[in-house]
């Protein structure tokens, strides 16, 4: 498995409608591994295939160890009242804002295995559900931000990309135990 750089916003794969998956190929199997090891490197709850270049309808959800392959997903219903809460983006680093969103949603998918299958999420999962499946129509956080805070965002944006050349963000993995010490003089 290997840890894929992730887009961030600028590159157009973030915006571009995805294709549905038509073949649950070897290949694409490969993909949704390395999404996963990608998200945890990341230390993030989901991810995207759009987020690691790749205009298709997949993304992959771990919400305190509820994992999830989301392989041409739906938004079935949206229930509940609208909850505000604070959301950021692994392909927008640094900047948060906070997003108003149905407090239940209830998706249908295939899983990595051809199965086709419903979830229910609440709170945390169900907002994880609706900001991946935004992903996959070209949907990021920041649109749903106000003109004030969206203009605020995209100032700080301006100035963040210039970190990361060619829309590339290196994920790096956390080497457990290795700490470096200052040489003692
Ligand atoms: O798709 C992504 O960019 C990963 C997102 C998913 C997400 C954002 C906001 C709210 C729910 C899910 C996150 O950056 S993953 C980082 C994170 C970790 C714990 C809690 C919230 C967000
Ligand atoms: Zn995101």
């Amino acid at each position: 498995m290997s840890i894929l750089d992730i887009r961030v916003l600028g590159d157009p794969v973030l915006r571009k409608p995805t294709k549905r998956v038509t073949e649950i190929t070897d290949e694409l199997k490969q993909l949704i591994a390395d999404m996963f090891e990608t998200m945890y490197a990341a230390e993030g709850i989901g991810l995207a295939a759009p987020q690691v270049g790749r205009a298709e309808r997949l993304a992959v959800v771990d919400v305190d160890g509820a994992k999830f392959t989301l392989i041409n997903p739906q938004v079935v219903t949206r229930d509940g009242l609208d909850e505000k809460a604070e959301e950021g983006c692994l392909s927008i680093p640094d900047i948060y804002g906070d997003v108003e969103r149905r407090g239940t949603v209830t998706i249908r998918a295939t899983d990595e295995n051809g199965v086709e299958y419903e979830a229910t999420g609440q709170e945390l999962l169900g907002r994880c559900f609706q900001h991946e499946i935004d992903h996959l129509d070209g949907k990021l956080f920041i649109d749903y931000l106000s003109p004030l805070k969206r203009k605020a965002a995209m100032a700080k944006w301006e100035k963040a990309k210039a970190e990361y050349p060619g829309f590339i963000r290196k994920v790096r993995t956390e080497v457990k135990g290795e700490h470096h010490h200052e040489t003692e003089m």
